[in-house]
This record gives C-alpha cells, sequence and structure tokens, in this order.
C-alpha cells in the first residue's frame, strides 16, 4: 500500500501578491487582467466569495466584486516560491512529481526522514512551507494520486484531508461525477445521460462498457472508480509540449461544426497554458479523418504564443492549409510546444477528456 501526498498552494499567484503586498491584505485580489481587458489568472479568497474565479473575464469579475483590485502578475516571484516548496518536498523524498507550479505529488511511502505517518508528515510540510514561504498550501493524504489529488482540494484553504485505505471506496462512491479529475464538462454530461451521477453509479460499470463508450478513456475510469489508480508519482516527467485532442462521437463534416469545435480545444489548450505557466513558439493541429488517416500540420512563429487570440489565430491558419472538403473528421487536437522557458516539469499529468 503505497503514501501519496498532493499538495497545492492555496489562492497561490493571489496570496503571494498579499504577502509582498501588505496593503492588500485583506482585500478581493485579482492577479492577472485589468480593469478593462484580459482574463483573471486567480483570485484571492475575499474576491472568491464574490463568484471572481481563474479565468474569468476581467469586466465580468469587475461587475462581480466592483471593490475587485487587479494586480500584475509576476512569473519569476511564483517560479521562485514553486522553486523553494520543491525543495522542501525533496527534503523528505525524491520521489516528487510537479503539475503545476504551485502543485505536486509526493510518494512518501519510504521517505528521507523515516516517518511513518503520512498524515504527520503532509503536517510537517505545510508547516514548513508556511514558516520558509509564509504561504498556506493545501494537502490530500491517500493511498493513490487520484484520490490525493481530489481530497487535497477538499478543505481548503489550509486543509488537510485524509483518505486512510479502508475509506477509499467510500470516497469514492460519494464523489459526484464533476469533481473526478480527469472528466470534463462534456464527459461529465454525457455520463449523466448514462445516469452515472457519482462514484457509486460509475462503479456499477464493467470495463467493456466504459470503454466501449468512452473510448481509451474508459479504462481510466475503471481503474480510479475501482480503486486501482496504480500511476507511480513520477519524478523524471518532463513535458516538451502541452496540448488537447478530442475524439468525435459522431465524425464532423461542416465547417461551422469543426472550426467550433477546434475552438473549444483552442481554449482548452490556453487553459493548460496558464495553469502550467508556459508559453511556447509552435503551435500544431492534429487532424484525424472517418478513415484514420492523420494528418498535422504546424507553424513555428517568431514571437511568443502567450494569449488566446494568438493561438486561435495560428490554428485557424493551420486547419486553412487542409483541404477539409469531402472529409468527415474524427479527432482534432491542438499542441503548443517549442517553450520559452527551459525546464517545464509543470505540466498537468493526465490527459484530460473533454
Ligand atoms: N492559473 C492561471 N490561470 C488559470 C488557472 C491557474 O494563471 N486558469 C495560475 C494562477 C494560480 C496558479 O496557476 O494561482 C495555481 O492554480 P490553482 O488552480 O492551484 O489555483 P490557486 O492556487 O490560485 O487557488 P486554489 O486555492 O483553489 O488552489
Ligand atoms: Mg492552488
Amino acid at each position: 500500500m503505497r503514501k501519496i501526498i498532493h499538495i497545492d498552494m492555496d489562492a497561490f499567484y493571489a496570496a503571494v501578491e498579499q504577502r509582498d503586498n501588505p496593503g492588500l491584505r485583506g482585500k478581493p485580489i485579482a492577479v492577472g487582467g485589468s480593469e478593462r481587458r484580459g482574463v483573471v489568472a486567480t483570485a484571492s479568497y475575499e474576491a472568491r466569495k464574490y463568484g471572481v474565479h481563474s479565468a474569468m473575464p476581467s469586466l465580468t469579475a469587475k461587475r462581480k466584486c466592483p471593490a475587485l483590485i487587479f494586480v500584475p502578475s509576476r512569473s519569476h516571484v511564483y517560479r521562485t516560491v514553486s522553486k523553494q516548496i520543491r525543495d522542501i518536498f525533496f527534503d523528505y523524498t525524491d520521489l516528487v512529481e510537479p503539475l503545476s507550479l504551485d502543485e505536486a505529488f509526493l510518494d512518501v511511502t519510504v521517505n528521507k526522514k523515516g516517518i511513518p505517518s503520512a498524515t504527520l508528515l503532509a503536517k510537517e510540510l505545510k508547516r514548513r512551507i508556511k514558516a520558509e514561504t509564509q504561504l498556506t498550501a493545501s494537502a490530500g493524504v491517500s493511498i493513490n494520486k487520484f484520490i490525493a489529488k481530489i481530497a487535497s482540494d477538499f478543505q481548503k484553504p489550509d486543509g488537510l484531508t485524509v483518505v486512510p485505505p479502508e475509506r477509499a471506496v467510500k470516497f469514492i462512491e460519494g464523489l459526484p461525477i464533476e469533481k473526478f479529475y480527469g472528466v470534463g464538462k462534456v464527459t461529465a454530461k454525457k455520463m449523466h445521460k448514462l445516469s452515472i451521477y457519482d462514484g457509486a453509479d460509475l462503479r456499477c460499470w464493467s470495463k467493456e462498457k466504459l470503454v466501449q463508450y468512452f473510448g481509451k478513456s474508459g479504462n481510466y475510469y475503471f481503474d480510479i472508480a475501482q480503486v486501482l489508480d496504480e500511476r507511480p508519482v513520477n519524478p523524471t516527467r518532463i513535458r516538451k509540449s502541452l496540448g488537447a485532442e478530442r475524439t468525435f462521437r459522431s465524425d464532423l463534416v461542416s465547417n461551422q461544426d469543426i472550426y467550433s469545435s477546434l475552438k473549444e480545444i483552442t481554449e482548452e489548450v490556453m487553459r493548460r497554458m496558464r495553469k502550467a505557466n508556459v508559453t511556447g513558439k509552435t503551435v500544431t493541429v492534429k487532424i484525424k479523418f472517418a478513415d484514420f488517416r492523420q494528418i498535422t500540420r504546424s507553424i513555428t512563429v517568431d514571437n511568443i504564443v502567450n494569449s488566446f487570440d494568438k493561438l486561435w489565430e495560428l490554428a485557424q491558419k493551420l486547419l486553412l492549409k487542409v483541404n477539409l472538403e469531402k472529409h468527415q473528421i474524427r479527432l482534432l487536437g491542438v499542441t503548443l510546444s517549442n517553450f520559452d522557458i527551459g525546464e517545464v516539469s509543470t505540466v498537468e499529468q493526465l490527459e484530460m477528456q473533454f
């Protein structure tokens, strides 16, 4: 039985800004965006009470919370803190897998300090993070990555949620399907149509049936539902690209469907880029046709791609290069690569499905 901890900093960018500028403490703030344009990278908990959240257009955020203070993002500071917390993790184990700047999985089954209780170890991590960065983190402790990740979100901020082995099944059973990491909005809807609303419902499904309805991802849904998530914490994972793709239940034919699907996928890529804090210079569009023939089209630009508008412009340009006439499209994907920072081990681990 493994002992896995997932740690995630609370309101990360906003907490750093409030730490470094006492005038912002206790106030509703948004990092990123401005009074007039852009999107919110994250909001302080004071602002979240008004419904302000990550990826919300600034204008909407300001309307929801008129007292909202916009603070510019300071990437280099967030990277420094990220490095500090990683160094703390390495004091306990080398099995550290960062998912983004502010979160990581740790396998502490065997740890450098010989601490037998993962709960005590998580408490110590939280205490040290607080002492060394003046910031709070939330932790989830369990027997696999899936449960640990969801648990860390349960009692934010400054939370500690432990799901011991004997409670793992109950935990999964009671979990609404939307909370399953890796189940996107579209998949959740599809599951609702099949009367799958929570883990208990999902647990009634065989692997075969899930694969039949959800393709390859069906295997993953089965494994997490049956508490068979054996994915190791992978400390060497360095991603060189970041993307999203979607297989359609019925092939796309009309240009309108193709472009609107491509736009949704591009939006998902942008969300992941923001979350992972990466920008890059190469954009690739992948298309699989109904006959399974697959093509990719890439473009590399001189200036980094760091906005949705730019990414969308390039994705459309690439699609224009493809003759879509008389073709049915089975899969569309958008990928960003050629990152402009050297080390990117900070990208989301799971291939998230739509
Ligand atoms: N981020 C971003 N754009 C997004 C999502 C996140 O720029 N769409 C950045 C800002 C966040 C940081 O990544 O501070 C970490 O993301 P989290 O999802 O962990 O969110 P927070 O740490 O801000 O809040 P929480 O307390 O919910 O973890
Ligand atoms: Mg966080």
